[in-house]
């Protein structure tokens, strides 16, 4: 575990590009209308004492998007901590996603796993893993208990799988008219492997009462507004999903500590779900005699409407549902995008696919855009919730540009829309087949 704070990409690369960009991206800033001084908010200004490495005094007298001469005069980047290469779609929360070409791996390693923050990480040297306790109780355990780490290793047989892990909003900014949220494009998704106790074995150790419908996590970071009363997200899933043998209380990823923006010491993964129910810095599970109702339980969030809806439709919020199981879908993760590419010889392209709790059944690969279709080479998963390995090699007829699509179809026959589908309030969803450039010369 590193000590440095979680930093934010290149804020002076940033600056140099689009200053205004950077401004609205990195400050946060509420504006004062009699004195027109931009004041930090509380959150960025807690953050930029991380950075420069101590509180600052005149915080208040400090021009709105002055980069403080101890960054701004240091060659070090700022760095997200323990991650390369991601797309820093805000900072405050943290929230960044991985380039396709960048989840080419088979089991995704740490450094290029995407990172949806709702709220404020525990600060890294705040994190000790021999203190840390996880409490399960509810008023549905029958016997409340508290496990070290140490304990949870002890106690319970101990776990691996490859689990894909992908945000419910993933693909949000292709929604028309746009859904308010992080504009993730195709790269917040993951699938690393996970050590830890089954939640199902961690649970019955408690005790399970009859009347058990739903389990709720807590984890150890806090509201943007610093309210410590305030959850910034306590989601859960139903019995039957938190009973599945892949569901884990993970103190491992990939065969090392959890990175620290992943959750570590310790997190919840419930494969196939959506993100959200997958609780990072986990301390506190609750076993509950109805749906769980933490932060961002109830719709609109992690919900979609029953029926379909047209574009822009206001819908109540009883006409919502959550999110379970995610829809199929797949990524063109070898070559990226943009590449130029001799004609005459076979392209080798490649990539993922998954289908939330189903198996994938078929890949399928177009470069005429949709027109034909070849089917893929399709490996099976490692474990079930593990996305799966495709492969394909496609031939261009003629120079000039086409793309390669990439379509899915999963065990119960349904496939990715070629379009973005179905509109909803919140733009969760979007599986829409994901396409790569090539220009053949
Ligand atoms: N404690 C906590 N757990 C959390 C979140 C969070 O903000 N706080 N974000 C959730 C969401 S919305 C997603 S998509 C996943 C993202 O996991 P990652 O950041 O490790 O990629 O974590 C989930 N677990
Ligand atoms: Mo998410």
């Amino acid at each position: 575990m590193t000590k440095t704070p979680p930093r934010t990409r290149g804020l002076h690369e940033l600056y140099a590009e689009d200053p205004e960009a950077a401004d609205k991206l990195l400050w946060d800033r509420e504006v004062d209308p009699v004195t027109r001084r931009g004041f930090l908010k509380r959150s960025s200004l807690l953050a930029m004492a991380a950075a420069v490495g101590g509180s600052i005094p005149f915080a208040q007298q400090m021009p709105g998007g002055l980069i403080p001469a101890a960054l701004a005069q240091s060659d070090e980047p700022f760095r997200l901590t323990g991650k390369e290469g991601l797309t820093v779609l805000n900072d405050r929360p943290i929230n960044a996603e991985t380039p396709p070409h960048l989840l080419d791996d088979d089991i995704t390693p740490g450094r290029y796993m995407f990172v949806r923050n709702n709220g404020i990480p525990p600060a890294a040297e705040a994190i000790d893993v021999d203190a840390w306790q996880l409490e399960v109780t509810g008023e549905s355990c029958v016997n409340p208990q508290t496990f070290s780490i140490a304990e949870l290793k002890q106690k319970f047989e101990h776990h691996t799988y490859q689990l894909q892990v992908e945000c419910g909003g993933n693909g949000r900014s292709e929604y028309v008219p746009s859904a308010s949220g992080n504009q993730w494009t195709t790269g917040a998704v993951a699938c690393p492997t996970f050590t830890g106790a089954r939640l199902r074995d961690v649970l019955e150790a408690c005790g399970i009462a009859d009347d058990a419908v739903y389990i709720g996590y807590y984890g150890a970071d806090d509201h943007v507004s610093g309210d410590p009363e305030r959850e910034p997200i306590s989601r859960g899933v139903p019995m039957s999903k938190a009973l599945e043998d892949e569901s884990l209380i993970a103190w491992a990823m990939n065969g090392e500590d959890i990175p620290y923006l992943n959750g570590h010491p310790l997190r919840l993964v419930c494969g196939g779900w959506p993100g959200s129910v997958s609780g990072k810095w986990l301390n506190r599970i609750v076993i509950r005699n109805q749906k769980h109702d933490g932060t961002k339980m109830g719709a609109p969030s992690y919900s979609v409407p029953k029926h379909p809806v047209a574009p822009g439709t206001e819908v109540p919020l009883e006409d919502f549902e959550t999110i379970q199981s995610m829809p199929v879908k797949s990524l063109v993760t070898f070559p990226k995008s943009g590449l130029t590419h001799a004609l005459g010889e076979a392209l080798t392209v490649r990539g993922h696919a998954w289908a939330g709790d189903l198996a994938v059944d078929t890949v399928h690969v177009s470069i005429d855009f949709g027109a034909t279709w070849q089917q893929a080479e399709l490996q099976p998963a490692p474990n079930r919730l593990a996305w799966q390995r495709w492969t394909s090699a496609v031939e261009f007829p003629e120079p000039g540009y086409y793309e390669v699509w990439a379509k899915a179809t999963d065990s119960q026959g349904r496939s990715q829309p070629m379009v973005v589908p179905g509109w909803n309030p919140k733009g969760y969803l979007n599986n829409a087949c994901h396409r790569i450039a090539v220009q053949v010369a």
